[in-house]
């Protein structure tokens, strides 16, 4: 109770004083003035996490300015969050974030402009339920950058334009998804050139996961050597980095930087999780040994060397990578508690529920 109340008070301080980083560590966590992973960092990339805009009303809020130097929005600047209808834009979460990241001189990452994923149910039909035509969704697409890039440009530094646009299959190239059916692969093309037209300063990614599988990497490299040859303005390679404590090996990782690193782009780790549990690329059932989500020791000791080896690599090809943004802030909540089985606890991050640092963050922090 007394704790609560505690908490409380901290927050409303934390409202009323925005400017004021000291006061902000009054909301429970580590005092303000002691070095955050964007301090550690300093001299090799931004620090970044991802947020939603509930989470920066919280005593979160002052656990993020100590850490990290940039956001990307979770989910607020997903097309189905923020377009929902054809003729309607809900902007209050993704505003929320970019005014909290401006008034905290913080950068911001935008997350996503094209993706198969979380779109709206408008998108790929017409009113009578039709699949539109690819005139219709080319338009559409280009009417979406237009808005949404026009809207927070200056304030974005940065767009992963497409996300996830190459298939799991070892046998296809691109996923088959509603995007690639309707307009074929020029749309990869078209998204890029259209966000590079609404804002010519906005650093542009194509971002990906289990880009450290060698068959999916060289798609990936494929793809984005195809655009750059082709002069489609693409400026970096998203790696998301959603990891786990069975993988990737520091060969794995290391061939992968190296090989990004030869198309001459900047590189970003841009969801940044290291789950306890062994990988797995696709939801499933619950099954009984899922009954088992305590964060023992021995899940603790390989998590920590995971992370410290991924560090290790970071540092170690700086001059490559501008960025590693975190995909959530603490163990309070991962998108991983519900991927790939809902409702098993993960604890894929660096803070504890009580936003202490662990012990990988200090591995990751010390060398
Ligand atoms: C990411 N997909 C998305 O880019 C991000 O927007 C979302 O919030 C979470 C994860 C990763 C992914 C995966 O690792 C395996 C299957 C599907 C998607």
């Amino acid at each position: 109770m007394i704790k609560k109340l505690f908490s409380a008070a901290g927050l409303l301080l934390l409202l009323s004083c925005s400017q004021s980083r000291q006061l902000q560590s009054t909301s429970g966590n580590t005092a303000s003035s002691e070095k955050g992973l964007k301090d550690y960092y300093a001299d090799y990339f931004t620090m970044g996490v991802a947020v939603s805009p509930r989470a920066l009303k919280t005593d979160e809020a002052a656990l993020v300015l100590q850490q990290f130097n940039s956001l990307t929005p979770e989910n607020a600047m997903k097309m189905g969050p923020i377009h929902p209808k054809e003729t309607e834009y809900n902007w209050a979460g993704a505003d929320s974030i970019v005014q909290f990241a401006q008034r905290n001189k913080l950068k911001v990452r935008g997350h996503t402009l094209c993706w198969h994923n979380q779109t709206p149910s408008w998108l790929f039909v017409d009113d009578k339920g039709n699949t539109v035509s690819k005139e219709v969704l080319l338009q559409r697409l280009k009417d979406h950058i237009f808005t949404v890039v026009n809207r927070y440009k200056g304030s974005v530094y940065a767009w992963d334009v497409v996300n996830e646009a190459i298939s799991d299959k070892p046998d296809e190239y691109l996923r088959p998804s509603q995007w690639l059916k309707i307009c074929g692969e020029e749309y990869i093309a078209k998204a890029f050139q259209w966000a590079h037209e609404a804002d010519p300063n906005a650093v542009l990614f194509y971002n990906d996961y289990n880009e450290i599988s060698p068959v999916k990497r060289e798609k990936i490299y494929r793809l984005v050597k195809s655009l750059k040859d082709a002069g489609v303005p693409i400026h970096g390679i998203g790696l998301q980095g959603h990891w786990a404590v069975n993988e990737p090996s520091r060969e794995q990782l290391e061939s992968t930087l190296q090989r990004f690193a030869g198309l001459g782009l900047k590189l970003q780790i841009t969801e940044l999780d290291i789950s306890v549990y062994p990988k797995e690329h696709d939801a499933r059932e619950r099954r009984p040994e899922d009954a088992n989500t305590a964060f023992t020791a021995e899940r603790e000791q390989q998590q920590l060397e995971k992370y410290k080896m991924a560090f290790e690599l970071f540092r170690k090809y700086k001059k490559v990578i501008s960025g590693v943004t975190f995909w959530n802030i603490s163990e309070r909540y991962s998108w991983l508690d519900n991927f790939p089985v809902k409702n098993r606890k993960d604890y894929p991050l660096l803070f504890d529920k009580d936003l202490k640092p662990k012990k990988a963050y200090w591995e990751v922090v010390k060398w």
